[in-house]
């Protein structure tokens, strides 16, 4: 468990959220794009109330990084509950046009009355909001084929809003990245802690790194021993700290006096589980929500 609460609500979300609000009426779809790897962790629990009956697809992005037979089990979780989602990476383009089909299915009628008015050429505007680091700019740039937003692996890149008109007829319509001021649970401000949504400058990020190892060991216990070398017989009973340290000793990641070098082992573990080194692993079931 994180010793201190992790402070992830700063002024510039606040605004965010003011800015949603605006731009709410002028758009046709809300596209709400979560982590595949923590879906339900990385749902915003404001967005409901915040996109006022406004059509909505949730999309579980980042998905060559996330459990595949996980992902089918949460995209058939939110389509029993009647809530339309889809799975995308940005990085390989998989799941895009189904998107955009998703898209058009949704808002089938209203495309129907434009072209009975003769507007069929009008753009369909979608918003597209998620936590911070989840890959907004990155499905933009994607559907339009260009790098028309900026990408960068930490959160807080995308500073304020911006259009980006596509030749698929969509205008997609980029925000800032958002949190909410209160995690119902410290599982989510971990998780989102671990997938890199939240400033590692603001983390200590070597709790984080312990935490993951638990995670590792819970969700995914044959690709975290084998990535580091462990046996089942070494690892049985650890907890997170004690992980930690062997990760350490077995990657050689030592200071004088033989002692794990924390700062260097917690930023490796971080590393390789962010970019999928690890494996392809979820840390969500969606029986567990
Ligand atoms: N593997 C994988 N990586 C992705 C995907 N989408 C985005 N990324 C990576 O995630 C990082 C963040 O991507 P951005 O598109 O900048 O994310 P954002 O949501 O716009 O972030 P902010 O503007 O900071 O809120 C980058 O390193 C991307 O390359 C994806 O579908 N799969
Ligand atoms: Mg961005």
């Amino acid at each position: 468990m994180a010793k201190n609460p992790i402070q992830w609500f700063p002024g510039h979300m606040a605004k965010t959220r003011r800015l949603m609000k605006e731009c709410m009426p002028k758009v046709d779809i809300v596209l709400e794009l979560i982590d595949a790897r923590v879906p339900s962790s990385s749902k915003n629990p404001e967005l409901e109330a915040m996109i006022e009956g406004k059509p909505h697809i949730l999309i579980l992005t980042k998905s060559t990084l996330a459990s595949p037979e996980v992902t089918r089990a949460w995209l058939a979780h939110y389509n029993k509950t009647g809530v339309k989602a889809v799975v995308i990476d940005s990085t390989t383009g998989e799941g895009i046009a189904t998107l955009a089909d998703a898209v058009r299915e949704v808002l089938a009628e209203k495309i129907a009355r434009y072209r009975e008015k003769g507007m069929e050429g009008r753009a369909i505007k979608a918003m597209i909001v998620g936590i911070p680091n989840v890959g907004k700019s990155s499905l933009i740039n994607r559907i339009a084929k260009e790098k028309r937003a900026k990408v960068e692996n930490r959160p807080g890149v995308t500073l304020d809003k911006q259009w980006v008109k596509t030749e698929i007829g969509f205008d997609l319509l980029d925000m800032p990245g958002v949190l909410w001021p209160k995690f119902s649970d410290e599982w989510i401000g971990e998780n989102l802690a671990i997938t890199g949504a939240i400033r590692d400058q603001i983390l200590d990020t070597e709790e984080i790194a312990m935490i993951l190892c638990m995670r590792l060991m819970k969700y995914a216990p044959k690709e975290f021993m084998a990535r580091y070398k462990l046996t089942m017989d070494e690892c049985e009973g650890l907890d997170g700290y004690d992980l930690f340290e062997l990760v350490g000793k077995k990657r050689g990641l030592l200071i004088r006096g033989g002692e794990v070098n924390h700062e260097r082992c917690a930023k490796m573990l971080l590393e390789e589980f962010r970019s999928g080194t690890i494996g392809r692993i979820s840390l969500e079931l969606p029986e567990e929500v």
